[in-house]
């Protein structure tokens, strides 16, 4: 029964993955300073359906993990302050090998790693930083491991960042971000500074990647509300050019494409599989027990006065108004999926509740909808 609306979905799904791309991050900087530790506090330890599987060789000491829309580029058995002139002819190399391929092959952002106790920073590192820059890849320096207190970052960490800043390297802000990664048990120092290095990738990488680069991404909420907002706005615009001229409200399914792919493009922003968002879709707008047309337009019976429409035609206005509101009530669904906050029942999610929330949402957006039967 459920076969029509979940092979459409998928479908959907998928063109979004494709559409969305991957951001490739490249992390630098020595061994155990916390370049892992860092990736996976910002993007999680998930790996998403995509992305299973060994790393690429991209040089032969240079990693490609691909994770969904992330790839994460490092060096391996080759450590900065010894093997430079190997790791920038290897980096150079990859580089220069990526140009002209497509814009999910290239390293679009790189973070230059260093301990802030450390106390000292290298003239091979800054040297490294450059040859980056040279190569057109913006650089972000992050301090790990940062103790602060009372608001005051550790005053070593002060000095380092204040010596880096001092050698006008090319870097994002001329300055290290200040990080602790991950809480530590036994002084109970929490994490931060995690959105701020996210923020500043987000604006160094490519408009084309921003999207991956968001829906990869695990602490920041705002930025995935952001880009669904812009998906909801693609919608809305392409809702309302297909009912310029008024559509019968016999022929509105051509509304359905439209709104599934909104539907995908904002599961995938929120990291939701394919199999959880398709079951949150299917509860959400009551589709399980339709199949084909019907299905279809089931959904629509959820535009406010449809059957009181004057000659039963949907305007530009009902339509944009309508895809608006199921983008919106969506997005709730996701928000919570995210969260962890969705209704539960014995451990499964709660469709019946599921349902009820994504109509209620819609209802506070549409104040005439009727509700479907
Ligand atoms: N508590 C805490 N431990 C950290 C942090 N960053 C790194 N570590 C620890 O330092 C060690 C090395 O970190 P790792 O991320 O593997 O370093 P990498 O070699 O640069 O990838 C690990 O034992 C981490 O648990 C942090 O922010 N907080
Ligand atoms: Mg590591």
């Amino acid at each position: 029964m459920t076969q029509w609306f979940t092979e459409s979905f998928n479908a959907e799904y998928a063109a979004q993955a494709e559409q969305l791309g991957r951001v490739n991050l490249a992390v630098f900087g020595k061994t155990g300073v916390g370049k892992s530790t860092l990736v996976n506090a910002i993007f999680g330890e998930r790996v998403a359906a995509t992305g299973i599987g060994a790393p690429v060789t991209v040089g032969s000491h240079l990693y490609l993990d691909r994770r969904g829309t992330l790839g994460v580029i490092d060096t391996r058995g080759l450590e900065i302050g010894r093997d430079d002139d190997e790791l920038i002819k290897e980096l150079t190399k990859a580089v220069k090998d990526s140009r002209g391929k497509p814009i999910d092959e290239q390293i679009h952002v790189a973070w230059y790693c260093v301990r802030g106790m450390d106390r000292r920073f290298e003239d091979v590192e800054a040297r490294f930083i450059r040859t980056l820059a040279d190569l057109e890849i913006p650089v972000i320096v992050v301090l790990t491991q940062v103790p602060m207190r009372d608001g005051q970052f550790h005053p070593d960490a002060v000095e380092l960042a204040r010596q880096i800043e001092a050698r006008n390297l090319p870097i994002y802000g001329g300055r290290p971000f200040l990080t602790y990664a991950m809480r530590d048990q036994f002084s109970g120092q929490p994490a931060y500074g995690l959105i701020e290095v996210l923020r500043a990738t987000f604006h160094l990488a490519p408009e084309a990647v921003q999207a991956a680069l968001v829906a990869a991404q695990g602490i920041d909420l705002e930025l995935k509300a952001n880009q669904s907002h812009k998906a909801i706005a693609a919608a809305v615009t392409a809702s309302a050019a297909a009912a310029a001229v008024p559509i019968p409200f016999s022929s509105a399914v051509v509304l359905v494409p439209i709104q599934l792919s909104m539907m995908a493009r904002i599961a995938h922003l929120h990291g939701i599989g394919l199999e959880k968002s398709a079951l949150l879709a299917v509860a959400s707008t009551s589709l399980a027990t339709s199949a084909g047309r019907a299905a279809a337009s089931s959904l629509l019976k959820f535009i406010p006065g449809a059957g009181s429409i004057a000659g039963g035609v949907i305007n530009a206005s009902v339509a944009s108004g309508f895809t608006l509101a199921m983008g919106q009530a969506w997005l709730v669904v996701c928000q919570k999926t995210f969260n962890k906050s969705l209704p539960m029942l014995d451990g499964k999610i709660d469709t019946a509740a599921v349902r009820k929330l994504f109509e209620s949402e819609l209802a506070r957006r549409l104040p005439g909808m009727r509700k479907p039967s």
